[in-house]
């Protein structure tokens, strides 16, 4: 017997003890031992069979470390089918979070029991692929068709209560998972009960499939996992028998575990768990945090203290006259409301965030006893200099100063200060109570452990967090300015904003970059452009239709015209009829004549561009890692999770095609195509991105 299963028996009852920590993963001595226990079960002479998992968790699933290696004996779906087949009754009792195989396990055990506490679903749909061992045929012969669909294409697990509602499990007890699962057995055993295979259910009835398959592949965003599996759904309602459905679900299984988006979403998976794991801080105490300070309470400010408030930490939130904390305070309110619509806090929490653990301040002495201050004023250095300085002055020692600067030199904001070593830059991403991405800015002078308590404040908030060095725009805003410039030079020589937008979201994105450009307001990249006027290279290709746009005073949703225009009560926009003159004239006074573009070459251009300057920000070691590129895209640029991110991606097409179409591109501009060192030397060496994590990890 394999240790990953302890084998026992006590009394008529074989007991099978999961003990693969730390979530009980279905790796192939899991399956071994599941495998052997159920054999001497019926050798011994037992009458029924218990399984469950020691330490946090039933089954998490099968081992995802294992995908795309050859599959070791015995599979999954084959030791389901032979729990299920077993003369004893098999009964699981389940804690933690039973999802994916680890469900599927259950599903082919004869009775299920589970804790109040315990969580239940079919996540596989969110790793590129979908249920591969009978849970796509035989939870719809539990749970109805419907629930089943919904389980399955969304991916979220339930609580143990409704999974007992909708006749997925057949009893929620208090309890450990072995005393409350033994005595079930032994009830069953008492009562006579019989054995009962869900998979000799009659099969589930069907409904219209291919509406559902259309809806939900457009709903995907080019994602096909639940389009797919909802197929699988189907073959147990229309197959011939429950092995043709089992039959149809391996085809469809196999088929998304070979595609590239099952590579790009497990990459995702696991990078968003590396992320935040750095080696540097292994070992590295952080600073204690229960105070915090926020100075500046327009949108981004207040949705950092609201981020804070709901995280458990007091917070006092700084302003310039009693008038800005007033509104200050209500847009948290605003926040907190919403959250307690979304029944993410209770109204008593919400009193009690407002009333005790927010405070607001004019002064900055109300700063003293702060463990940590985030300023989040207007983006102009001379203003964060004069806020570092009043800090320094009324600060505690070992005060953590942070600023949420998007572009500007933490360097320089720190040298202002006589206390370098605890300045960070926390560059979160708005709205800040929603947004997961939090850059974490380490400067030259940073001290090792508040770069570690910048990352237990991620943690705390629930972000991912990504460490980031300084330079233009840290990680994301970098790179966002490379491959919209990207698309600027791309208008210039012939395309549209909307066909733009257009190839974007056909490639995955929610929303193309001159849509985003409005939402986020068109005068940030006015205001940055005018700031990096008087440095700029002469060879650089700057279009002058968007400042035109921005001197007209059409800033994007927040004025109601931008690239598209805006009515209210509408979503999305329509594009704006101004524009194309706009880009007609930039285009006449710079003499182009335009040309055609296809969807194919706008996003091929736009992905090798920030593919180009991701691997200029990692050879500089602003970013340590591919990964860190990858996850910042992911949860802070809306870059499509299936895709893994844009350096995944890379990988997938394939480097040496990526840097010689930059080197071809370099042929019309090669300032801006200038290919990056770490990407030649990869395609020297015949390495990838992944190589690199692997050693940096
Ligand atoms: N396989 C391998 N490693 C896993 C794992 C898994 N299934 N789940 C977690 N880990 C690792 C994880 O990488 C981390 O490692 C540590 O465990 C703790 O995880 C046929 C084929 C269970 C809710 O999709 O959703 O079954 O970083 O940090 O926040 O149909 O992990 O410490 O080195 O996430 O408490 C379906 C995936 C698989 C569940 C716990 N199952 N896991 O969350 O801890 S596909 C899943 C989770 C499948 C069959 C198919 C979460 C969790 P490290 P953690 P957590």
């Amino acid at each position: 017997m394999s240790n990953a299963i302890k084998y026992e028996k006590i009394g008529d009852i074989a007991v099978l003890t999961a003990q693969n920590p730390p979530v009980n993963a279905l790796g192939v001595d899991v399956r071994k031992g599941l495998l052997a226990g159920i054999q001497q079960a019926e050798d011994d002479g037992a009458k029924a069979v218990l399984i469950y998992g020691d330490g946090r968790t039933y089954f998490a699933g099968a081992d995802i470390r294992e995908f795309g290696k050859p599959m070791l004996d015995p599979g999954l779906p084959d030791l389901c089918n032979r729990i299920e087949a077993s003369p004893l009754i098999v009964v699981s009792s389940m804690h933690g979070t039973a999802l994916g195989g680890g469900l599927e396990v259950a599903l082919s055990s004869h009775y299920r029991i589970a804790v109040p506490s315990a969580k239940m679903g079919l996540p596989e749909v969110h790793l590129g692929i979908l249920p591969g061992a009978g849970g796509t045929q035989r939870l719809p012969r539990v749970a109805g068709t419907e629930s089943a669909l919904d389980m399955i294409t969304s991916g979220r697990p339930i609580k143990a209560a409704d999974a007992l509602a909708k006749g997925i499990i057949d009893r929620v007890t208090e309890g450990e998972p072995r005393e409350i699962g033994l005595a079930y057995a032994q009830e069953l055993l008492d009562a006579g009960a019989a054995r009962r295979a869900v998979g000799d259910m009659p099969a589930p009835e069907a409904i219209d499939f291919d509406a559902r398959y259309e809806t939900l592949l457009k709903k995907g965003r080019g994602q096909l996992s639940p389009a797919t599996a909802m197929r699988a759904v189907q073959a147990a309602c229309e197959a011939d028998s429950f092995e043709a459905g089992i039959k149809r679900e391996r085809e469809l299984f196999m088929e998304l575990m070979n595609s590239d988006q099952r590579l790009g979403m497990v990459h995702a998976f696991f990078s968003e768990r590396a992320v935040s794991k750095l080696p540097e801080l292994k070992g590295v105490t952080p600073r204690a945090l229960a105070d915090i300070g926020v100075i500046g309470g327009g949108t981004m400010g207040a949705g950092i203290a609201t981020a804070a408030l709901l995280s458990g930490l007091t917070v006092t939130m700084l302003e310039m006259t009693d008038e800005a904390a007033a509104a200050a305070k209500g847009r948290i309110l605003g926040n907190l409301q919403g959250a307690v619509k979304r029944g993410k806090i209770s109204a008593d929490l919400f009193e009690t965030l407002t009333n005790q653990a927010l405070t607001l301040a004019t002064d900055y002495t109300s700063l003293a006893n702060a463990d940590l201050v985030v300023e989040a004023v207007f983006e102009e250095m001379s203003v964060k200099k004069i806020v570092f300085t009043q800090l320094d002055e009324v600060c505690k020692p070992g005060a953590i100063l942070a600023t949420n600067t998007s572009y500007l030199d933490v360097n320089e904001i720190a040298a202002c200060t006589k206390r370098p070593e605890d300045v960070i830059g926390l560059h979160f991403f708005s709205p800040a109570h929603v947004m997961k991405l939090l850059e974490v800015v380490v400067a030259d002078k940073t001290s090792i452990d508040v770069v570690a308590t910048g990352f237990a404040l991620g943690k705390m908030l629930n972000k991912i967090s990504v460490r980031a060095g300084v330079c233009d725009g840290f990680i994301g805003n970098r790179i966002l300015s490379t491959y919209r410039a990207c698309a600027d030079h791309m208008i210039m020589d012939g395309a549209s904003p909307y066909q733009i937008d257009k190839a974007l979201t056909g490639f995955g994105f929610a929303m193309g970059p001159f849509a985003v450009a409005d939402l986020a307001g068109l005068d940030i990249g006015w205001a940055s452009r005018k700031r990096l006027a008087p440095t700029r290279d002469a060879r650089e290709r700057v279009p002058s239709f968007p400042d035109k746009l921005c001197e007209d005073g059409h800033f994007g949703q927040k004025t109601g015209k931008g690239y598209y225009v805006y009515e209210a009560g509408k979503r999305g926009g329509t594009p704006n009829p101004d524009v194309p003159a706009l880009i007609e004239a930039n285009r006449a006074e710079l003499e182009i004549t335009p040309r055609d573009f296809t969807d194919a070459e706008i996003t091929r251009r736009y992905m090798c561009a920030m593919v180009n300057e991701a691997a200029k920000v990692v050879g500089e070691g602003i970013a340590q890692r591919p990964l860190d590129v990858d996850m910042t895209l992911l949860f802070g640029y809306g870059f499509p999770r299936y895709r893994g991110g844009p350096l995944k991606w890379a990988d997938i097409e394939g480097l040496d095609g990526i840097l010689a179409d930059i080197m071809t591109y370099a042929k019309e501009d090669d300032y801006f195509w200038q290919p990056a060192p770490l990407l030649q030397q990869l395609v020297a060496e015949g390495r990838t991105f992944d190589d690199l994590n692997r050693e940096n990890s």
